[in-house]
């Protein structure tokens, strides 16, 4: 190697080669969606990035020879790894996460299948590995001095610089991609496959670890903490009121129940939502709250199917995802219910799949199941008038009685719509997000009102319940100025931005005819025994936090995932306590002299809050459902 290439070091060479190679399989051999310039540029920049971190270590071999194995060995199990993926996705349309690897299961299902799943062309992925293995031999045997002082600093802070590069365009293009971690895809085709398996390998460790460290004596306590606050002996009024009816549920994405009965322009902001407050079938609660972090839509699903606390960090579906649960569709399974989740987006995203099947799923409708076209899409994808029209026909297969949740899409952040689906002129204010989000707000009515019209239609309607549910806030406290605008108020305080994190929750029952709107406080963590108890399912030993919402025997109060709570009397956010109905501050940052007041006010009850919240972690970080028999 006399020729200029001869001056390249060759790990140079094997990084352009491999991170060519890599690149290749990215772009044209995973299904990876690019919404952006900055996406495709960062696609295209990481796997060379992650191809000179890797190669750049061989600097620090003194022995020409040790040099060259290591490229060798790396190429060939870097390739390895990337073409174990590409098998994977043949499969499952998805990256290789180590305890998915690991899980029985999976592990045999892969592997009858493996054979036909390798195409006799993918030796092309090795080429690269056939060169540099060439290379490598070849530089071996001729004398080259040992990388200088100089080279190895060059290799070493090039390194840290691409890879601070990188990292920083990742956050830029997805903030809290790592703390909120809500998508294999976005991981990959943001940091790259291998910075992905590390992240995955640190993370499912630190998982195992608290795992093998859990108490089976902890159920105990958790057991007698819930007899004693939580449960209660009495049957609700509404006990068996849908028994063997379907349950059709629909997370609202985003709504929050200040557009419900209001106005902007002098229009009513959602319509259809409005006249289910005054329907006799429907019940609405005006105080129901959201309890999701960072794991947004994820966690209030969590919070509806097991009436746990998510986590306070993370996505309790991304990092918990193989735990054991003793959720809602399992339960209702023992009473013939066959379970389904429809939504319109890549079933990895929030770790959905795997959840899924963790928590006795039995089908997902995902995005595979619709038609999506540039017409028919808007901002995340579907939209969720075309979403409800395409799931209609799946829903009238399944075989009844059964359980389905609905996630919309529309109505989600940055608000976008096309203008033949406005009905409302957006808002005017300092806000663009504020400003847009009522029109979206409002096509989603739109799209919740045609589907009733369709399960009317499709005679469904008569045998099922539908409950229709925001599933977090869609307005930040960055919109507070716009939002005080709107609603009037000369400013939004923390009560008010604590009091703006209801949701709607409606729960419509065909022919019931006792419909009201319910005013005492209620939360996410309450949907699953009161969707329990209307199945006429007993809840004798089973797990949970929340209450029947039929009941009157309430364990008193609401507890947000960050501590703030809400109880009947007071609400308690940022450290102060204040009087629920009035907003008035017991006691204020400047007024210690009635700390003592608050602490008799609020005190007792944040005791509480700490201890469940503490309780509800350690159930999933201790995977303490698997000690549990719940038939016994
Ligand atoms: C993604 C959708 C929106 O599938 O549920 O997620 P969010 O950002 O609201 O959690
Ligand atoms: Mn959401």
């Amino acid at each position: 190697m006399n020729t200029k290439w001869g001056r390249i070091p060759l790990y140079v060479i094997a990084t352009l080669l491999f991170g060519l190679k890599t690149y290749i399989v990215y772009r044209f051999m995973f299904s990876i969606e690019l919404d952006n310039v900055l996406q495709e540029f960062i696609l295209l920049i990481n796997p060379f990035v992650s191809a000179f971190i890797i190669f750049a270590i061989s600097v620090w071999f003194k022995k020409q020879s040790r040099q060259m194995k290591f490229l060798r060995y790396m190429a060939f199990i870097g390739s390895f790894v990337v073409f174990a993926n590409l098998v994977f996705y043949r499969s499952y349309t998805d990256f290789i996460t180590l305890p998915q690897l690991f899980q029985g299961s999976n592990a045999a299902d892969l592997g009858t299948s493996v054979i036909s799943l390798i195409k006799p062309y993918d030796i092309v992925w090795f080429f690269d590995v056939i060169i540099i293995w060439y290379l490598a031999s070849k530089q071996q045997t001729t004398a080259i001095e040992p990388f200088k002082r100089s080279g190895k600093v060059f290799a070493v802070t090039m390194s840290m610089v691409l890879l601070a590069g990188n990292f920083f365009l990742a956050e830029l293009e997805r903030p809290q991609l790592f703390t909120r971690a809500f998508d294999r895809e976005y991981l990959v085709k943001n940091i790259g496959l291998f910075n992905y398996h590390i992240y995955d390998v640190i993370l499912h460790s630190k998982v195992k670890s608290q795992r093998v460290f859990a108490d089976e004596n902890e159920i105990k306590e958790i057991k007698d903490y819930i007899e004693k606050e939580i449960r209660s002996n009495e049957k609700s009024d509404l006990f068996g009121v849908a028994e063997g009816k379907n349950v059709i549920t629909i997370w609202a994405e985003s709504v929050q129940s200040f557009v419900i009965n209001n106005k902007v322009n002098g229009q009513e902001i959602t319509p259809f939502m409005n006249s289910l407050t005054e329907d006799e079938d429907t019940y609405y609660f005006e105080n129901f709250y959201h309890q999701t972090e960072q794991g947004k839509t994820s966690d209030s699903e969590f919070l509806g199917d097991n009436s746990l606390y998510p986590l306070s960090r993370g996505a309790v579906f991304f990092t918990h995802g193989q735990n054991e649960y003793h959720g809602f569709p399992e339960m209702i399974k023992e009473h013939g219910y066959y379970s389904t989740v429809f939504h319109a987006n890549n079933k990895s995203f929030w770790n959905r799949d795997q959840m899924y099947e963790s928590l006795n799923y039995d089908h997902f409708y995902d995005i595979d199941s619709y038609e999506v076209n540039e017409e028919n899409s808007v901002g995340w994808g579907l939209k969720d008038k075309s979403f409800f029209e395409q799931s209609i026909k799946y829903l009238q297969t399944l075989e009844e009685p059964f359980y389905s949740r609905f996630i919309t899409l529309t109505n989600h952040f940055p608000f976008d719509l096309d203008d033949e689906d406005r009905s409302i002129e957006p808002y005017d204010s300092n806000s663009n997000t504020l400003n847009n989000y009522l029109p979206t707000v409002r096509y989603t009515d739109e799209s919740i009102e045609a589907f009733f019209d369709q399960l009317k239609v499709s005679d469904l309607y008569e045998d099922s319940i539908i409950i229709i549910m925001g599933d977090h806030n869609g307005i930040s406290a960055n919109h507070n100025k716009a939002m005080s605008q709107l609603l009037e108020k000369e400013e939004i305080t923390p009560y008010d931005y604590l009091q703006l994190q209801r949701v709607p929750l409606f729960i419509h029952i065909p022919g019931h005819g006792e419909g009201e709107v319910k005013s005492e406080i209620a939360g996410q963590i309450d949907i699953k025994p009161t969707l329990l108890h209307m199945l006429g399912i007993e809840t004798d030993n089973d797990i949970y936090f929340g209450n029947d919402l039929f009941h009157d025997d309430r364990k008193g109060f609401i507890a947000l995932r960050n501590g703030d709570f809400v109880s009947e009397d007071y609400v308690y956010t940022g450290e102060v306590c204040y009087e629920r109905l009035t907003g008035e501050a017991i006691a204020t940052e400047n007024n210690h002299s009635n700390k003592e007041q608050q602490n008799n006010a609020c005190q007792p009850i944040k005791e509480k809050v700490e201890k469940e919240l503490s309780l509800s972690d350690n159930l999933i970080y201790g995977d303490l459902f698997r000690f549990i028999d719940f038939d016994e």
